[in-house]
């Protein structure tokens, strides 16, 4: 779609009515004769540019609920805030340290659910998915695939969306907790969708199977593990505080990129499903239990 393309349409901001073609095409033809804005000019096309800008109806309540088309995830609004991340009980992995305050300081929308397979292939076409289920989560994903996946829901909607970053992860999967896992410390199988020693672990289930937590989003724990924006790092040492990902030191080109929540085939006995617990995988690589969870930033 071009710039051209997405500017055509009536677009209704409050009582004010502009018609996006034909202040495209004046600009176009000004562009093209060489004429060059006066300020007066310049003052009237910004007083007609700046409701466009801010023409999004998105929902910016904390814990309100909207999806931007009808086959689109569903979100959840995140309110901004502050947490402690990282290995808080103190019986947690060299990785979760050293806890530090991170400050999140806008609002932005999540998932409610990992992206189901009906959701992937609305937008991706094909499902690569082990366990089928349309409400089950799309799993044998790569990190690039998921990328993939919301670079084109963005086109799709007009909408930016993306990965979390870990520290977002981590803030929204506490959901004000500071417990081993968001409802208190210890795990059992009518919580979460994990390996419990009785076979239950051989599946996934579908999504919203299991309670949410306190911010209303579903199955951060097990079920499958969900790809972060950031780059595998061996500590929090020199991590970012701000809820920006946390890339390489070249760039964003690292190989090994962040998993949270652990899946059902993780293990409570050796820590993978807290709500601390991190895990790395090469971003080329698949499995079958391995999907993701998107985002969209709201106000900053
Ligand atoms: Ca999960
Ligand atoms: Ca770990």
């Amino acid at each position: 779609m071009s710039d051209e393309n997405e500017l055509i349409g009536t677009n209704h901001v409050g009582d004010m009515i502009v018609d996006k073609h034909l202040m495209t095409a004046s600009r176009a033809k000004a562009m093209k004769s060489g004429f060059s804005y006066s300020l007066p000019t310049l003052g009237l096309l910004s007083i007609l540019m700046l409701p466009l800008a801010g023409c999004d109806d998105t929902p910016k309540e904390p814990g309100a609920v909207f999806k931007d088309c009808d086959t689109c995830p569903e979100m959840v609004v995140i309110p901004a805030g502050s947490f402690k991340m990282g290995d808080l009980s103190g019986a947690g992995h060299a990785d979760e340290k050293p806890v530090h305050e991170v400050k999140i300081g806008y609002s932005f929308a999540v998932g409610k659910y990992e992206v189901t397979q009906a959701e992937w292939e609305a937008v991706m076409g094909k499902n690569p998915s082990e366990f089928k289920g349309a409400r089950k989560p799309v799993e044998t994903v790569t990190w690039d695939e998921a990328k993939s996946f919301v670079k084109k829901l963005s086109e799709q909607t007009g909408k930016e969306y993306r990965l979390l970053s870990e520290s977002e992860w981590e803030y929204m999967a506490r959901a004000g907790s500071t417990t081993e896992y968001p409802w208190g410390d210890e795990i059992d199988s009518s919580k979460a969708k994990y390996d419990s020693g009785d076979g239950s672990g051989e599946s996934t289930v579908p999504v919203g199977s299991y309670s949410a937590n306190a911010f209303g989003v579903y199955d951060t724990v097990g079920n499958v593990e969900e790809w972060v924006e950031d780059c595998i790092h061996g500590t929090y040492k020199d991590a970012p505080i701000d809820g920006s990902a946390w890339l390489s030191a070249s760039g964003d080109d690292c190989v090994e990129r962040v998993l949270r929540g652990g899946s059902r085939s993780s293990y409570p006995r050796i820590g993978q499903l807290r709500s601390a617990d991190r895990d790395g995988f090469n971003a080329t690589a698949r499995d079958i239990s391995i999907g993701f969870r998107i985002s969209r930033t709201l106000s900053q």
